[in-house]
């Protein structure tokens, strides 16, 4: 018998559908603020509807059939010799082929006009971009577990928020710390892998202010959960605001400074730097923020030029063809190692 608590619990159930579907409507990836966002929400519009020209037809034929050829509707026609129709086999040939045709052209086209590395072409779908604006700069670092990012242009540094003028290209160059993270603000556009010892990059324009979820989209260990930024699009006048806000700050972001921050912790507060160290992001790609370290850059000159140390040396020595690369005017060999870096008294030669 169905009691009034009973009742109450069934309808408690019956809601939890419903909130689903209302959360449902906040989908920020379906209605983004950014001008990459909204062409790849479009493109994900189209091709859904593409392909559901054939998906609808197909179940809803399956299920009219069944139906209509049941056993017991003995007025449908039974014609058990039947094999073959010319008009037939040309839709069910000419209308999914038509269809691949066009989501093939859609790829090819988004995939070269989306590309991420590419500069933004258009600030929206009715402007281009000025020729006299230069995109704002922003490096990302991605570290266990917060956001670095570094404005090279203003000169600050931020942990776990950034903002943006509206309207203004952005170029985004990211990478990583330690592990693979992926940055992705749904709202700006789609999700860039970080990875360390490298960098990849992303263009992308912000069209409306407001504030914007971002995060990381690949699972990278145990603050992942709580590597998360607030995105400010801003009018051009409270970015500058924004920008004056950081600089008073007076706090550096030095490279023993950033070694302090790359160091594992989780769900930080967000911090400003007023100045940043120049050559602290490329030192971050680089992987030689330590001053004993080599950058990768420098070991891959290296190995360019024949590379060093015995085994080096050995291998271009006992070939043969290395004795004609050596001959070879245009080959060039490692001597000797030094940097500017080695010069300075604050990092005294080691012999
Ligand atoms: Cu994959």
């Amino acid at each position: 018998m169905l009691t009034t608590k009973n009742a109450l619990k069934w309808l408690r159930l019956l809601m939890i559908p419903a909130v689903a579907l209302l959360t449902g409507c906040n989908w920020v990836v379906m209605n983004p603020s950014g001008d990459i966002a909204i062409q790849q929400r479009n493109l994900i519009l189209v091709s859904t509807g593409l392909m559901l020209l054939i998906i609808v037809p197909v179940i809803a034929l399956t299920l009219l059939f069944a139906w209509r050829y049941r056993k017991a509707n003995t007025k449908a026609d039974y014609r058990p010799d039947w094999d073959h129709s010319t008009q037939l086999e040309l839709v069910i040939w000419a209308a999914p082929l038509l269809i691949i045709i066009a989501l093939g052209a859609i790829t090819w086209i988004s995939t070269h006009t989306l590309d991420p590395y590419r500069p933004l072409g258009r600030i929206d779908a009715n402007r281009p971009v000025p020729e006299d604006v230069k995109p704002l700069v922003v490096e990302v670092v991605a570290l266990d577990w917060k956001w670095l990012f570094i404005y090279p242009e203003q000169g600050i540094a931020l942990v776990n928020e950034m903002a943006a003028p509206i309207d203004r290209p952005i170029q985004f160059k990211i990478t990583s710390s330690s592990i693979m993270n992926s940055f992705f603000i749904p709202a700006l556009a789609g999700q860039i892998y970080a990875m360390p010892g490298m960098q990849t990059k992303l263009s992308a324009v912000i069209n409306k202010p407001g504030v914007f979820d971002g995060f990381s989209a690949n699972y990278s260990g145990h603050g992942f959960n709580g590597m998360r930024f607030k995105f400010h699009g801003l009018a051009t006048a409270d970015f500058d605001k924004w920008v004056a806000t950081n600089k008073a700050s007076g706090k550096e972001l030095s490279r023993a400074e950033y070694l302090m921050l790359a160091k594992p912790s989780e769900r930080e507060p967000v911090q400003r730097y007023a100045s940043v160290d120049p050559g602290l992001y490329k030192a971050i790609v680089n992987r030689c923020v330590e001053a004993n370290k080599m950058c990768m850059e420098d070991m891959m000159a290296i190995d360019a030029s024949g590379g060093m140390g015995k085994p080096g040396t050995y291998n271009l020595a006992s070939s043969t063809s290395a004795t004609a690369l050596i001959s070879d005017p245009g080959r060039k060999y490692v001597a000797a190692m030094c940097s500017v870096r080695d010069l300075s008294t604050d990092y005294p030669v080691v012999n």
